[in-house]
């Protein structure tokens, strides 16, 4: 694969761009593979980059029933942040952000990681003991937030009315390094490096059927026809628990849909992403200009990919209470992804039931900031059986009642 730099840039403008290589290869399913991954959203494709990059696995297809980053990953607001209370959700989610620090470098392909900084308001007391609680807990963690005054809120965030009504700010909790990336340049960055590693991305094929003999994997069947695997790895976020079904066992999952909407593009006017959990909120400006927001789930299960109406209304209506520039503003466009969510808000890394099965969903509303980690922690589960970062994310923690309650830091009701 030849590198992008400046220099490849300057050479194609030369000759009329006609030397740039498919990104990923296509590629039609072989008979067998090592490691077949179900899911080529960020998650499933980190998987495989990392079982290829950390333990030189790449016998490994990608199956993916739609199109690449087709589902959340390319559906979400961006917000990369780490500042999670329990201990093994920071473990996870800061090796995360540190992992998007050089990710533009490492997959020599510009993601376009932005660590502007994320605010999350405190609008009341109940928020403010719960966000300087995880400020502490973050401090004992090594990872970097700060409990900030309402006057240092405005002072970074100019536009936002500190002094609402309803719900005026107390203060916040500050990751300076936390921030945003382009969610479609994640998962084609890596799924340019698993194809440059010889792995198989394999587009429109959906997984239909899993095949187990004796309790352990050895299949799949797919609308392509069946291929055979040593190991599978379940990497399908809001249908994580179809596929489980397909494959004998049940998930703790619910799957609803999530939304979000841009408005039109406008001068640069806010250079910090802010979650507004109380009114609920979160807002950003992109690089385009359009200020990019979503609000909470739908109160119910579907899996319908844009969501109710009275949501972007609800969640307008609640932001332009802290941001009031906002309600002259055009909205330009409103999409939904079906998000998987557990009982304690925490994901699932974990073997199955049946031997050579993993999983890795549960993410819900905030796994796009995880994508890299996860990726990292998922290829050593299933390369090695074991990983540090996966132990205490296991499926079977629901019935040990060993939680790992992230309901504050999850930030988005549901
Ligand atoms: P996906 O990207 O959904 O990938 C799963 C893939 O599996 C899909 O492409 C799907 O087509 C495929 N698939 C499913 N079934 C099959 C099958 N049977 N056969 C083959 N393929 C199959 N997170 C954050 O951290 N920050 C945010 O700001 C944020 N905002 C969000 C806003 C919205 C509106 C939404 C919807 C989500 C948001 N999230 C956010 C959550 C984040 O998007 C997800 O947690 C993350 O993208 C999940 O990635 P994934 O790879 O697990 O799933
Ligand atoms: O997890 O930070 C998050 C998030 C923001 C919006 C949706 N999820």
């Amino acid at each position: 694969m030849k590198k992008y730099s400046a220099f490849a840039i300057a050479r194609e403008a030369f000759r009329q761009h006609t030397g740039w290589e498919r990104a990923w290869a296509k590629s039609e399913p072989k008979k067998k593979y090592d490691v077949i991954i179900v899911g080529a959203g960020g998650h499933g494709l980190a998987t495989a980059y990392h079982l290829g990059k950390n333990f030189g696995i790449t016998n490994v297809a990608i199956i993916e029933k739609g199109w690449l980053g087709g589902g959340n990953t390319g559906r979400n607001t961006t917000i990369i942040r780490s500042n999670y209370l329990q201990d093994p959700s920071a473990a996870i989610y800061e090796k995360a952000r540190s992992l998007y620090e050089t990710m533009s470098q490492d997959l020599n392909y510009n993601v376009m990681f932005s660590p502007r900084g994320v605010i999350m308001l405190a609008q009341t007391q109940h928020e403010v003991r719960g966000y300087q609680r995880t400020a502490h807990a973050n401090a004992l963690q090594g990872v970097k937030t700060e409990w900030i005054s309402p006057q240092r809120v405005k002072e970074l965030v100019p536009i936002m009315n500190i002094d609402g009504p309803r719900y005026p700010v107390l203060g916040g909790l500050y990751q300076a390094r936390g921030g945003t990336a382009r969610h479609d340049a994640v998962a084609w960055g890596y799924a340019r490096a698993c194809s440059d590693m010889g792995m198989d991305i394999i587009q429109q094929c959906e997984v239909t059927g899993v095949r187990t003999t004796a309790g352990k994997v050895v299949g799949v069947d797919t609308t392509k026809g069946p291929i055979d695997c040593d190991k599978l790895g379940m990497v399908v976020a809001g249908h994580a628990s179809v596929l489980a079904q397909k494959a004998g066992f049940r998930l703790p999952i619910e799957s609803v849909a999530l939304q979000a909407l841009v408005s039109e593009p406008i001068k640069p006017c806010m250079d910090v992403v802010v979650m507004a959990n109380t009114v609920h909120g979160y807002m950003s400006q992109s690089d385009k200009g359009e200020m990019v927001i979503g609000g909470g789930t739908d109160g119910y299960n579907n899996y319908t990919q844009r969501g109710s109406f009275h949501h972007i209304e609800e969640t307008v209506r609640a932001l332009v209470e802290t941001f009031p520039m906002i309600a002259r503003l055009k909205m330009l466009r409103q999409w939904g992804g079906i998000v998987d969510v557990t009982g304690d808000r925490s994901p699932i890394l974990s073997k199955t039931p049946v031997e050579g099965i993993f999983v890795n969903c549960g993410w819900g509303t905030g796994g796009f900031k995880a994508i890299p980690g996860s990726g990292w922690a998922m290829a050593e589960l299933m390369a090695k059986g074991h990983s540090p970062l996966t132990e205490e994310f296991s499926m079977f923690r629901f019935r040990e009642v060993k939680f790992i309650d992230e309901s504050v830091a999850a930030g988005v009701a549901h």
